[in-house]
């Protein structure tokens, strides 16, 4: 069925995050130019919400309105039909001096008359002056609903009180309480929940960009889930290998693993506050457990573990350090730096059925690094509360998540998937460049799905 398409008008004075706002309904950060000054955007620049190719809802972004004390008098001051403001407003639009004296003003109302809805974009820090009120006198003039968007309401000295009382005043009771640049999906959709209160015609069109944006959610969390599941992967399959008996060589291995690890924690870490829409510039670091868009803590640091509260293995710090153990690949069978040279051979002899002579094969000779558990479970555990506290910013209700997701990755034994991985250094793109693989594919979508499922317990 094709839905009318609804086109919206973002207007205000220059200034206030008109093209903030457009880029926080588009999901869009490279949409136009913001910047902190007047008359920022100079033209009128359109931009199409759409679902499977059709267009559903278009956006304009305008330019500042700048002169409105002038253009309310002007307009007061022509003769006949005093209330018929849209006769005034084409009476306007077709005097071509009055044209070039009020050019970016008139830009602004031919479109109103275009245009089905307009937000009119209001900076809350500003006192209530004469010629914000103006604005609004002039657009009233137009015959267009019009919803009131108080931006900047997280500023310490917001005025939305002030707001929302003058504008009752004026009869105007369509408010919205927003923050262009805090992301919030919960906001967005009291947005077009007012909309659709206003705009009856429109339902289904509003509607159906709502339930896109439902569907968008649940994809970007199926996204970021992934993205942990293959961070975890790759380092619960990581492996290096060091002739034995050369320390320096071990010493060297080790360092090449923390290194690389902390490096794919960061590309897990940038994915997700890219899926967020947050890019290192525009999150805020009081909203987010991170510093500077990075875990503040060393993830082989053993105080991190112990602020997590999650157990050093028993041979931690006995040689490899915090979060290193030895040959891993022995079916979880963790081994101290003591028992290493001497037993390794054994335990792999000791696995059943040819993958064990294959490991038998493969230690003799050579020792073998890898991550072990503890360090996983706190990458594990601190990507997902990361991914919890991103994803509550939309949902004010997703704080018991994470006692689920603490138990697991704390308590219990990892997930299948991740002790199969042990078994399998070619799934891991920290051992080689290329680790596409059936089985690594399989192991993560299983991965996803136990991750899945903590989040919606
Ligand atoms: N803290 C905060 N800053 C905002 C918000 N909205 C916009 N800004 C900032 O305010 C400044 C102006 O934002 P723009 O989106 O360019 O404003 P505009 O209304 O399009 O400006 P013109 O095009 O010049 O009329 C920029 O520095 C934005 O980063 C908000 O809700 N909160
Ligand atoms: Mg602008």
């Amino acid at each position: 069925m094709e839905l009318p398409m609804l086109k919206i008008a973002v207007v205000g004075h220059t200034n206030t995050g008109k093209t903030s706002l457009v880029r926080t309904l588009t999901h869009d950060r490279s949409f136009g130019e913001v910047r902190d000054r007047g008359g920022t955007t100079r033209q009128i620049t359109s931009v199409m919400l759409e679902v499977n190719g059709q267009a559903l809802i278009e956006l304009n972004d305008t330019p500042g309105l700048e002169n409105a004390p002038e253009l309310i008098e002007w307009l007061d001051e022509l003769p006949g039909e005093r209330h018929d403001g849209p006769e005034r407003i084409e009476r306007l639009l077709r005097d071509g001096q009055a044209r070039r004296r009020f050019d970016q003003e008139c830009r602004v109302l031919e479109l109103m008359g275009q245009v089905d809805v307009g937000l009119y974009v209001i900076d809350a820090r500003e006192p209530v002056l004469e010629k914000y009120l103006d604005e609004l006198a002039v657009l009233g003039r137009c015959a267009r609903p019009l919803v009131m968007v108080l931006n900047f309401t997280a500023a310490a000295d917001s005025r939305e009180d002030q707001w929302r009382e003058a504008l009752a005043r004026l009869g105007l009771h369509s408010v919205l309480a927003f923050d262009a640049v805090v992301r919030d999906p919960a906001t967005e959709l009291r947005l077009f929940e007012k909309l659709k209160g206003l705009l009856d015609a429109f339902a289904p069109t509003l509607n159906a960009w709502m339930s896109e944006r439902e569907r968008e959610d649940h994809r970007r969390q199926g996204a970021a889930l992934a993205a942990i599941a293959d961070l975890l992967i790759d380092v619960a399959a990581c492996r290096r290998h060091y002739a034995l008996k050369n320390d320096r060589e071990r010493q060297a291995r080790l360092e090449d693993i923390r290194r690389e690890v902390r490096r794919r924690e960061q590309v897990c870490v940038d994915v997700l506050l890219d899926l967020y829409r947050f890019g290192r510039e525009d999150y805020r670091d009081e909203d987010l457990p991170l510093t500077d868009g990075r875990w503040p803590d060393d993830l082989f640091d053993p105080q991190t573990l112990a602020h997590f509260g999650i157990h050093a293995g028993k041979f931690a710090g006995a040689g490899a350090g915090a979060g290193l153990v030895f040959d891993i690949s022995t079916a979880g069978l963790s081994l101290g730096t003591g028992t290493l040279v001497g037993t390794l051979a054994g335990a792999g002899a000791g696995l059943a059925g040819t993958a064990g002579k294959r490991l038998a094969e493969q230690v003799r000779g050579t020792g073998r690094l890898g991550v072990d558990d503890p360090a996983l479970r706190l990458l594990a555990w601190r990507q997902l509360c990361l991914l919890a506290e991103l994803v509550r910013r939309g949902h004010a209700s997703m704080d018991p998540i994470r006692t689920t997701v603490e138990e697991t990755w704390k308590r219990k034994r990892l997930p299948a998937p991740l002790r199969k991985a042990r078994h399998h250094p070619e799934w891991s793109t920290l051992n080689r460049e290329s680790a596409a693989d059936p089985g690594r594919e399989a192991a993560i979508r299983a991965l996803v799905r136990s991750l899945g499922h903590e989040e919606e317990t």
